[in-house]
């Protein structure tokens, strides 16, 4: 009836497949004939029960989220639901792959769902600053209980098939031919002959809810929001769905996803997510990729080690490469002890663990790299001892394998010229720990072949790396612009700021931390070693380190660490020393308010971005969104450094850096020709 919707009746039992590729998301095109199938099959005496299931790779994986912001077209998602719940006859949602968001919501105006065992369910829309806005809230809880509702709402998480079972979320899981099964179960209840009742009229499981304890774990959740909208009206959603009568906490569920959906944070979750997918495309299509079997790492460092265990979580096998066999066999002894915490937490199986362990293949000598495809190396941050690993490299690598340099800052160019094939190499910056970190700095060099480069790009996505490619620069894009973001710390400091009046403004801001509790996490000594390589000083930070305050480590850094806690306690030392150099310097000390600890931290941000763009060494303006949000904790709801410039008004971030260049005559703040005419057109673009 539609290239998007189709019926077929077979004994009795009407199936309405969606074909909707990708994803089948429920655009307009979708919902209109669907919503006629709906109403033909609801009267049509030929079909005793209704299938609804989807072609191509996965179930309804939600609304269509290009379609937010602009005016909604009738039928809505809600009128095809409360269309469902009119139908006297069965209804069966058969679901593989993915039902997310509307997709789930839809399968809840049916009576049952079922779903094959591969199959994952779930409310995701918080991740684009949302609440479920078809239902979602109201139903699930109706189904699965409040408590078990609100975590999967709060959170976004789906689950699995085989716990949606358990939970009461599906009514059958079968192993395979889920429309040839998801039919005979239909037939089975328009036989059957049993009561239908809708979701909406089911409230026992309401009933049995504890107040006292969802108001506990929906405090919980708020204390975590961090300044984000969504997960609290999820929780006032699920509350509403229990204190107040089904239409009414429909109609308030509603509200609340009018009001998100025109927000700056939606937008700015939203912008995210078609980022990421846009950082992963490579320009040039129809490239033929190369075969990665094996992977290669040189150095089973905590970055090595954590590198191999993205690889191997992945499914790949790993050589693990070092200089020793004791070095070796503490790298291996520590990658197991993770895995071992892993299980100790419920978060992988002993099973799941053997196998991962199973995966890796630790060496002391180079000439067992040769059957790898691609090899990374993680050894010691200095060029000669980079240019001796890829020496070693160029020797016993087979032909056409990738070379990899997980390098946080140096020349990727210099390092593939110690080659004999510079077309193999690039880099692959992975962010500590790299068994957890999303995010993936892939460094194209002058010469690195493009099929590589895609190559590479694809593997990232299949180990859950969220990949961007950037150009070579001093600490590439991400490292780049937190230099330029710490450049005025220790001016501020000096000036009358202290390191926890910083740190508030940054986490006010909605950072899960401030630059100076990222210092003494991180070792305040790697700044220090890197400083003193480069010949550069940093007046207080290079004290508290001759001082031997390197951060959490040892107890003191920025802040004071009692026994063992990783809470900062502000120190009376530091603000005497900060006051001691400022005298040596003659700086009267003077209140300094969070919006100038932004302006001048947050604004050079920005503005390195922009330098960025003009070189080239990132694609899109999107692409250093994705890797600050993705790897230094840029608070999502303002979408990164570059989308949330244009919240921000541009025009007043290049005024203020003028103002601020004008102050200091420092280089970071003079507004990058990118900036400025991104101010005038509202477009990020190489000029
Ligand atoms: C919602 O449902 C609101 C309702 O509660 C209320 C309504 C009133 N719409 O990720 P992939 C595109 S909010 C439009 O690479 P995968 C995506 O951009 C929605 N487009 O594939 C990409 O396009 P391109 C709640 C969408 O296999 C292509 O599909 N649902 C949508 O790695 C392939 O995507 C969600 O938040 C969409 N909903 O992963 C689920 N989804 O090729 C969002 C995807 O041009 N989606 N696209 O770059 C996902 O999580 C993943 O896409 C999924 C597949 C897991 C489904």
């Amino acid at each position: 009836m539609s290239n998007f919707v189709s019926i077929a009746i077979e004994n009795g039992v009407a199936v309405v497949t969606i074909d909707n590729p990708p994803v089948n998301a429920l655009s307009f095109h979708v919902r209109k004939p669907l919503y006629e199938a709906l109403t033909a099959l609801r009267d049509d005496p030929a079909a005793k029960a209704i299938v609804i299931a989807c072609a191509g790779r996965t179930f309804i994986a939600g609304a269509d989220i290009t379609e937010f912001g602009k005016p909604v077209e009738q039928p809505e998602l809600r009128a095809i639901i409360a269309l469902l719940e009119t139908i006297a006859k069965p209804t069966i949602a058969a679901i593989h792959g993915t039902a997310l968001g509307g997709g789930l919501e839809l399968a809840l105006g049916c009576h049952f769902r079922v779903a094959e065992r591969g199959a994952k369910l779930g409310l995701p829309e918080v991740k684009l600053g949302l609440l479920p806005g078809g239902g979602g809230t109201v139903r699930l809880p109706r189904l699965v209980g409040a408590a078990k509702a609100l975590g999967m709402i709060v959170s976004g998480t789906p689950i699995s098939a085989g716990e949606a079972k358990a939970a009461g979320l599906v009514d059958a899981v079968f192993d395979s031919d889920l429309l040839a099964e998801a039919i005979r179960f239909a037939s089975e209840m328009a036989a059957g002959g049993g009561p239908l009742i809708p979701i909406r009229d089911r409230n026992d499981r309401l009933a049995e809810t504890d107040i006292g304890a969802f108001d506990r774990q929906a405090t919980d959740l708020a204390r975590t929001a961090r300044g984000l909208e969504a997960p609290l009206s999820c929780a006032e959603a699920v509350r509403n769905a229990i204190a107040l009568p089904f239409d009414e906490a429909l109609a308030a569920e509603r509200a609340l996803f009018i009001k998100l959906v025109a927000g700056d944070q939606s937008r700015a979750q939203r912008h995210l997510f078609f980022a990421e997918r846009e950082a992963a495309k490579v320009p040039v299509k129809d490239l033929q990729r190369r075969r990665i079997a094996r992977i290669g790492i040189i150095g089973a460092g905590t970055m090595g080690g954590g590198i191999a265990m993205a690889f191997a979580n992945g499914g790949f096998p790993v050589t693990l490469l070092e200089t020793s066999e004791e070095a070796l066999r503490h790298g291996l002894a520590t990658i197991e002890k993770n895995y071992a915490v892993s299980v100790s937490r419920g978060s992988l199986t002993e099973e799941a663990k053997q196998q991962r362990l199973g995966l890796f293949k630790g060496s002391t000598d180079y000439a067992d790299l040769a059957d790898c495809d691609l090899i990374i190396e993680a050894v010691f941050e200095d060029m000669a001892v980079k240019k001796e690993v890829f020496g070693r490299l160029d020797a016993v690598a087979r032909p056409g394998a990738i070379l990899a340099t997980n390098t946080s800052y140096l020349d990727v160019n210099e390092i593939a010229a110690s080659t004999s094939r510079p077309q193999d190499v690039l880099g692959m910056h992975f962010f500590s720990p790299a068994n957890v970190m999303k995010l993936l700095e892939i460094v194209r060099a002058d010469k690195t072949a493009p099929d590589a480069l895609a190559t590479v790009t694809d593997l990232a996505r299949r180990i859950g790396k969220v990949a961007v490619v950037v150009g070579v620069c001093h600490g590439f894009v991400g490292n780049r612009m937190l230099s330029a973001r710490g450049a005025e710390n220790e001016a501020l400091l000096l000036e009358g700021a202290t390191p926890s009046q910083v740190d508030k403004a940054f986490t006010d801001f909605g950072w899960p931390m401030g630059p100076f509790q990222m210092g003494d996490l991180a070792g305040l000594d790697i700044g220090w070693r890197n400083r003193k390589a480069r010949g550069q000083t940093a007046v207080i930070a290079d004290t508290l380190c001759e001082q031997g305050r390197f951060g959490q480590k040892t107890g003191r850094g920025w802040y004071r660490y009692e026994g063992g806690s990783r809470e900062p306690v502000a120190d009376p030392e530091v603000e005497a020393l900060i006051r001691a150099k400022a005298t040596e310097r003659g700086i009267a000390p003077r209140a300094i308010d969070a919006e100038e600890i932004i302006e001048r931290t947050l604004y050079p941000l920005v503005n390195e971005g922009a330098k960025i763009i003009e070189e080239r060494i990132a694609a899109r303006a999107s692409d250093i969104d994705v890797v600050w949000a993705n790897g230094y904790g840029f608070p999502v709801g303002k979408g990164g450094p570059m989308f949330w410039a244009g919240l921000e008004g541009a025009a007043r971030i290049v005024e203020r850096l003028g103002y601020w260049h004008r102050q200091t005559g420092r280089a970071t703040f003079e507004p990058a020709p990118v900036l400025r005419r991104f101010a005038e057109t509202g477009r990020w673009e190489a000029l």
